[in-house]
């Protein structure tokens, strides 16, 4: 069978990086000469991302570019569960669209999936050339201690548990979607401890995460007591 790779793109208020994320990993997608599918999942944006999106289905077809569209801002993990639903592809990719996560690491992504034949590949930002740029100290910290304190509580043996470029088989996708509690940015961790307890097979692939330069970041002091609240509560339940 051929593989299909369904990209997640969730949305809120990307009008000006749009454009770009989606011709970029149409070109990247093309030189390998890959299957897939881009799925914009929009919360209603005020922006007016929807309207670029159906400009860019103009451009690149509707099978190429699908918009499943949200009437409100529900947040980034119902987003994913949206896009899953309605994905084709036997293999899906989730990305930020901001472009934070460089479309060219996909083909890595999926040279790597082929050769070991694992479920999950994930980006890293704290392995071989991987690396952040454009965060401020404060960023920078809080990623490095919420990465540092999952590894020494929950040792998942994953060097970016925070991150949320990945490459998941859509059944093992669908299995830890509905096996995960938590909401907000400990999703993304508990989604890798989660695979470890199913015994998924996991490879990882060195990213360089850039911070955006359009639009606004929606990570807020709200979020990070969340985050802590979250890992204390993936400490006592697995
Ligand atoms: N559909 C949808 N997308 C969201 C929501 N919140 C954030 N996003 C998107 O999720 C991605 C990551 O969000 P971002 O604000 O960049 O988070 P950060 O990189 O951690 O600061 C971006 O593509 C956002 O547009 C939401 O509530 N709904
Ligand atoms: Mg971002």
């Amino acid at each position: 069978m051929v593989n299909k790779y369904s990209i997640l793109l969730p949305t809120y208020n990307e009008v000006d990086n749009l454009p770009l994320i989606v011709w970029l990993i149409c070109e990247h997608m093309n030189s390998v000469k890959a299957s897939y599918e881009i799925i914009i999942i929009d919360d209603n944006s005020p922006d007016g991302t929807q309207d670029m999106a159906r400009q860019l289905q103009k451009v690149y077809g509707t099978d190429i570019v699908r918009l499943e569209p949200r009437a409100k801002k529900l947040g980034l993990g119902t987003a994913y569960i949206h896009g899953m639903e309605r994905a084709t592809g036997n293999f899906i990719i989730i990305m930020d669209a901001d472009l934070s996560h460089h479309p060219k690491f996909i083909p890595e992504m999926i040279k790597r999936q082929k050769e070991i034949n694992c479920d999950i590949v994930t980006g890293t930002r704290y392995a071989g050339n991987g690396g952040v740029y454009g965060w401020d100290f404060r960023r920078k910290f809080i990623s490095r201690a919420a990465n540092y304190l999952t590894q020494v509580l929950l040792a998942p043996g994953v060097s970016d548990l925070t991150g949320s470029f990945r490459l998941y088989r859509k059944e093992v996708l669908q299995n830890l979607v509905s096996s995960c509690i938590s909401k907000g940015y400990v999703f993304q961790m508990e989604m890798i401890v989660k695979a470890r307890q199913f015994d998924y097979s996991i490879e990882e692939v060195p990213i360089s995460f850039i911070d955006r330069v359009y639009g606004s970041s929606k990570l807020g002091g709200s979020e990070i007591i969340q985050f802590a609240k979250g890992l204390v509560q993936l400490f006592f339940t697995i």
